[in-house]
């Protein structure tokens, strides 16, 4: 069989047990904690480190819950489907460990991922942008200097998910040799937070600023060689954009889903909205979009699957992931603002979660890359067309 669409035992039950964990532990909180602007850490982390969602990704022997890149983006579609901004929270950490997995020694794994799944409420944080440096990943401007057996990092990131609650942190900086990645532990001294972000959506979700202030890390936590960052930054965000492509379907599925309710029981002239056909036509748009999107982020996840079984990379991934990541966040924009559509004067108000719906799918358009970059690293590979030809 060359294609197989059927999910296997382990995936349905992953998707099942999210679906519930969605439907029951965040709903419930969402609009009241949107509304807020704050993540409820000490009301649903635990909750979910519980559930394994925090450390979905984390191979077994580490103490995670194993799942592979398609399946881990699976479980996302429907945390995303629950809450944006919850599930951007809870889901951070598989970010921000894809470089450990990715570049880290056997002693890092064990050191660091052990800690992150021994049951206590942990989060990671991916500090990678910068003020000056966000899709310009090379002007980053934080720096590592070498001290004896240590380094010292100064400098300051923003918009960084879980930014100054995390335990763990992957930080990005300039050492002599180039872009250097090292791991940094949240209680270091010198690691502080900065401005909490008030967000247009996935407001529940905890952005802020993190600081750097001569924080000393030892040699033993750079990650991979100095100077070699870059490409670590690169396969991680090639590994983790068909997850940002499931979080856009699952936000899409959403305000679909209350669109597709709304338009069988709304009456006007008569009769249930549904009935006329530039309403049905608009919905039968919108499951078309978001079932071409899940087929994208399948390919992408059974892709990045593949490489990480295979301990390699390819081109053939980074186009595959900027593929499903610009066109679902796309798809999400369009389909959210559709749903509210629908909904005409109701969708606009507060009242109903379609309006949250389309302030959350916007971050889908620019985080992980914004959906100009991926265009821009899909048209690059296309220069380089035979290396795509590697699978
Ligand atoms: N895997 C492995 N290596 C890669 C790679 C990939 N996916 N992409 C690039 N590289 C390598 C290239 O082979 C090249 O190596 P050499 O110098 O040895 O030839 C090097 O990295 C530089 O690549 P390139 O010239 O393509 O870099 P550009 O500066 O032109 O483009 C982009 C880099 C724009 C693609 C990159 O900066 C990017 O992805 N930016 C977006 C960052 C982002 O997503 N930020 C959001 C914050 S994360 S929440």
């Amino acid at each position: 069989m060359v294609v197989d669409f059927e999910l296997t035992d382990e995936q349905k039950a992953a998707v099942e047990m999210a679906h519930d964990f969605a439907l029951n532990e965040l709903r419930p909180i969402a609009e009241e904690w949107d509304r807020k602007g704050e993540f409820p850490k000490d009301l649903i982390l635990k909750k979910a480190v519980d559930a394994g969602f925090t450390t979905a990704g984390i191979p077994e022997e580490y103490g995670g819950g194993g799942l592979d890149q398609l399946t881990s983006a699976m479980v996302f579609e429907e945390l995303f489907w629950g809450c944006a901004g919850l599930a951007t929270s809870i889901g951070a950490n598989n970010l921000a460990t894809a470089p450990i997995l990715i570049a880290g020694t056997e002693e890092q794994k064990k050191r660091w991922l052990t800690k992150l799944c021994d049951g206590e409420p942990r989060l990671a944080a991916f500090c990678l942008t910068e003020p000056e440096a966000g899709s310009d990943v090379s002007s980053i401007k934080t720096t590592a200097k070498l001290e004896g057996d240590h380094y010292v990092i100064n400098g300051q990131k923003c918009f960084i998910t879980n930014g100054g609650i995390s335990d763990v942190y992957t930080v990005f900086a300039q050492t002599e040799e180039g872009l250097t990645g090292f791991i940094v532990g949240g209680d270091y001294e010198g690691v502080s937070m900065g401005k909490h972000e008030d967000k247009m959506g996935i407001r529940a979700s905890h952005t802020a600023e993190v600081f750097f202030d001569n924080v000393k890390v030892p040699v033993e936590d750079v990650l991979g060689e100095p100077g070699r960052a870059f490409v670590i930054v690169m396969q991680t965000l090639d590994m983790t954009r068909a997850g940002v492509a499931a979080a856009a379907v699952g936000v899409a599925r959403a305000a679909f889903e209350e669109a597709l309710a709304y338009a069988k029981q709304r009456v006007q002239f008569g009769q249930p909205i549904i009935v006329n056909q530039g309403i049905s036509f608009m919905l039968a748009d919108m499951l078309m979009k978001i079932e071409a999107g899940r087929r994208l982020y399948y390919y992408a996840g059974w892709l990045a699957t593949k490489m990480a079984a295979e301990g390699r990379m390819s081109r053939r991934l980074s186009v595959a992931s900027s593929i499903a990541k610009a066109f679902c966040g796309d798809m999400a924009m369009e389909v959210t603002t559709n749903a509210v559509q629908i909904l005409g004067g109701y969708g606009y108000m507060k009242d109903y979660p379609v309006e949250k719906y389309m302030r959350d799918a916007k971050i889908m358009q620019i985080y992980e890359g914004t959906n100009q970059i991926q265009r821009y690293v899909i048209a690059a590979n296309l220069m380089g067309i035979k290396e795509l030809k590697q699978a």
